[in-house]
C-alpha cells in the first residue's frame, strides 16, 4: 500500500512541511515520486515516521529520534516469528506495529501480526497487546490524532479477537458455576467486559454473556430467574461516584441475595467506593472468585 503526503500528514497528524523538512534534514524517509513529482510514501516510510513520532512523545529531540529510528529499524530484518509470552518488549513492539497496520486499515498485515501470538496465553495477549493498543487508541482519539472511524475499526478488530478467545475457552466445564456478565444501560464500552468473560471462562466458570447496555428491569428478571453464582457488571466511562453507588445499590436491592455482585471497570477504579453486598473491583478480579469455584453446587 502507498500513501500520498496528504494522507500521511492526516494519518499521523504531522504537517506536510514538517514531513518534507524531516526528509531533507534527516533523510528519515525517501519517498518515491510520481511522474508529476508528487511524493509516494510506502508502509515502511509510514512506520518509520510513526516511530519518530513515538520517540518525540517520549521527549526525544527530532534529530536524535530520527537517528535512533534509522539505526534500529534499518537493522531489523522483516521476518515473521512467534512471540514468546515472556518477551514483554516483543509484545509491546508487536502492539505498536499492529496499531500502525490497523490505523492504515491493513487487515491482512494486522492478521499476520496477530498470528504470531499463537503461543501467547490469551490473558497475556489481552494485557500485553490488545488493551495497551486500545488505551493508545483512546489517547490518540482524545488528542485528535486518531479519527472516530479508525477508533471504531481498531475496537471492532479487538472485539473480534476477544470473541474468538471467548468462543474457544467457553463451555469446557458444563457443571461449573455460572456467572452473568453485562454492562448497564448507557454503557457502550463492551471490551473490558468481554475480556472479563474470557478470564472467567479460563478459570472454569460458565459465562452467560449479555453484552452491553442491558436494561435494568430485564437484567433483574433474567438473573432472578436463573440464579447464577454471580453477576459481573462493567462500568467504563466516568460518572459521579454517587451515581455508581446508587446504581449498585439499586441492582443489589432487586437481585436475590444468593447471587454475588461485582461491579468493575474504569469508573469503579476509585478509592473507598462501597455499597452493601456489592464488590467494586476497579481493574482486578473479585476476591471471592476462588471460593465460588470450589463451592459444591
Ligand atoms: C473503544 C472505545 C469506545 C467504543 C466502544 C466500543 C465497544 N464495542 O466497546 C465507543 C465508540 C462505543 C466509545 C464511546 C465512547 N467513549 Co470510549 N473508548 C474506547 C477505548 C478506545 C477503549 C475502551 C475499552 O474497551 N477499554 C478496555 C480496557 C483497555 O480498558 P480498562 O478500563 O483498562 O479495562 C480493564 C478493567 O477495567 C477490567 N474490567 C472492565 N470491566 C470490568 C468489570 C468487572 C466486574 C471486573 C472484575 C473487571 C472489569 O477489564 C480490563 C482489564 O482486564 C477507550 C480508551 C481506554 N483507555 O480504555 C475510550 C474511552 C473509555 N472512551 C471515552 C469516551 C469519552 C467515550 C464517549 C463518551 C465518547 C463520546 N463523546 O461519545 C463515548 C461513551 C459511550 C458510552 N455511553 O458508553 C473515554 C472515557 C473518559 C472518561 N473519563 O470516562 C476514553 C478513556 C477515551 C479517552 N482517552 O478519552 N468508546
Amino acid at each position: 500500500m502507498s500513501y500520498q503526503i496528504k494522507m500521511v500528514s492526516e494519518m499521523l497528524g504531522i504537517p506536510k512541511n514538517t514531513l518534507i523538512a524531516w526528509e531533507r534534514r534527516y533523510a528519515i524517509v525517501d519517498p518515491e515520486r510520481t511522474d508529476a513529482g508528487y511524493r509516494v510514501y510506502s508502509e515502511r516510510d509510514v512506520r518509520r515516521l510513526r516511530r519518530v513520532q513515538a520517540l518525540l512523545d517520549q521527549g526525544y529531540k527530532v534529530g536524535e529520534a530520527c537517528r535512533i529510528v534509522s539505526e534500529r529499524v534499518d537493522g531489523e530484518p522483516d521476518r515473521p516469528r512467534d512471540v514468546a509470552s515472556t518477551d514483554l518488549a516483543a509484545l509491546t513492539a508487536l502492539k505498536e506495529e499492529l496499531r500502525d497496520r490497523l490505523l492504515a486499515f491493513d487487515r491482512e498485515g494486522a492478521d499476520k501480526l496477530t498470528a504470531r501470538l499463537i503461543v501467547v496465553p490469551f490473558e497475556q495477549g489481552i494485557d500485553g497487546v490488545y488493551f495497551p493498543l486500545l488505551r493508545d487508541i483512546g489517547t490518540g482519539w482524545e488528542t485528535g490524532r486518531v479519527t472516530v472511524v479508525q477508533e471504531h475499526y481498531v475496537s471492532a478488530y479487538c472485539r473480534e479477537k476477544l470473541l474468538v478467545m471467548l468462543n474457544s475457552v467457553q463451555g469446557v466445564q458444563p457443571d461449573a458455576p455460572e456467572i452473568t456478565c453485562a454492562t448497564p444501560p448507557g454503557e457502550h464500552h463492551e471490551l473490558g467486559l468481554l475480556a472479563l468473560a474470557v478470564r472467567l471462562a479460563i478459570r472454569g466458570f460458565r459465562v452467560t454473556y449479555l453484552g452491553s447496555n442491558v436494561p435494568v428491569a430485564d437484567l433483574v428478571d433474567h438473573v432472578n430467574g436463573r440464579r447464577p453464582a454471580a453477576l459481573c457488571l462493567s462500568m467504563v466511562h466516568s460518572r459521579p461516584r454517587a451515581e455508581v453507588v446508587s446504581f449498585a445499590r439499586e441492582v443489589r436491592s432487586r437481585i436475590d441475595a444468593s447471587v454475588r455482585i461485582a461491579v468493575g471497570g474504569r469508573a469503579t477504579d476509585e478509592p473507598d467506593l462501597s455499597a452493601p453486598g456489592v464488590t467494586f473491583c476497579g481493574h482486578g478480579l473479585p476476591p471471592w472468585l476462588d471460593a465460588l469455584r470450589y463451592k459444591t453446587p
